[in-house]
């Protein structure tokens, strides 16, 4: 699956992708140099090789790579990014997708496309100014990509856990009947008494319900070890796609690993027994997971 972050110098591409996949704070990117011609990077979701390219947004590189369209061909995701903080250049921005537009059209590709109104925070700026900049951008941009399979978000890297959930549902958006087994599973959640961690293999985080367990998409660092070497574990000595892994210690505490189908783990984490109710939930959700796998290896094959 290849995705293209496109937009102009300064919009925040570079940022989005280090806070959503790379596991970096905010704070982090206020260092970032401009992006020299493009940069990709892989990412693997679901156990799908995701490619994602940054296109540098300074006037010389957009030139120079304007005039390769091959560069931009088999995208299956465009995202073209606005800064919401710098008003005085949406019209540059503008002409700037619609070039990119032409150049498909030129390949005969269509890919589906998320505009990122981005930079939706008052770090630094006015909440005045932003809600003018949000409504003027909407009028700017909207109807530009009508005949698109399309869709808008407000984003910013200062809501780091909303940030990777737009992104979540960007990367599902490439299998037809995720997006419901993730909604329900979200719901599903809230109702457990106990810490659920649903993440695949690689320690991308689907859905959580608990605080402070992921920086952007990535799962912390000691979860995301041991669900690898549980995976080891069911890959090398079960030897089969899917396995259950527990440990509890003194005062009750318990850990309880399930994987299915060498994609997706479901961790469990409790302080005592369930009751009946949220046991109940918690078996459904799990069967929900299995067939969520199941449907992530049937897309794979297809
Ligand atoms: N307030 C705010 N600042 C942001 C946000 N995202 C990025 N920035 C800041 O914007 C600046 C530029 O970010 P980059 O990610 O380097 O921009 P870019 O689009 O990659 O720029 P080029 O590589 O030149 O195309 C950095 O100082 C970031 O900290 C955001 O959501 N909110
Ligand atoms: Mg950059």
């Amino acid at each position: 699956m290849k995705i293209s972050l496109v937009g102009l110098s300064g919009c925040g591409k570079t940022s989005v992708y280090s806070v959503a996949f790379a596991a970096k704070s905010p704070e982090d990117t206020k260092g970032l140099s401009p992006t020299i011609l493009y940069e990709t990077r892989r990412h693997p979701f679901l156990g799908l090789q995701v490619g994602i390219f940054d296109f540098g947004g300074q006037e010389q590189f957009r030139k120079e790579y304007m005039e390769k369209p091959e560069i931009f061909r088999g995208t299956d995701i465009l995202i073209p990014i606005v800064d919401l903080h710098d008003p005085s250049n949406f019209k540059q921005a503008k002409d700037y997708f619609i070039d990119l537009l032409d150049l498909y059209r030129k390949n005969n590709e269509k890919p589906k496309i998320f505009l990122f109104l981005h930079k939706y925070d008052t770090e630094n700026y006015q909440k005045e100014l932003l809600d003018t900049n949000v409504k003027n951008a909407k009028d700017l941009f909207l109807d530009l990509f009508k005949d698109y399979d399309f869709d808008f978000m407000l984003t910013s890297i200062y809501e780091q856990d909303k940030l990777a959930k737009v992104f979540r549902d960007v990367l599902i958006s490439q299998y037809a009947e995720l997006k419901d087994h993730v909604e329900k599973a979200e719901k599903q959640l809230d109702e457990i008494k106990a810490k659920v961690i649903i993440a695949d293999i690689s320690g991308n985080v689907i859905v959580h319900n608990v605080q402070g367990v992921s920086s952007g998409l990535t799962l912390r660092g000691d979860l995301r070890d041991f669900i690898n070497a549980c995976n080891t574990v069911r890959e090398n000595i079960f030897m089969s796609d899917s396995a259950r892994f527990s440990g509890r210690d003194a005062d009750g505490k318990e850990i309880e690993l399930h994987i299915f189908k060498y994609i997706i783990s479901v961790l469990v984490m409790k302080s005592g027994d369930l009751n009946r109710d949220s046991q109940d939930k918690l078996n459904m959700l799990l069967n929900d997971m299995k067939l969520f796998a199941d449907l992530i290896i049937s897309a794979h094959t297809d």
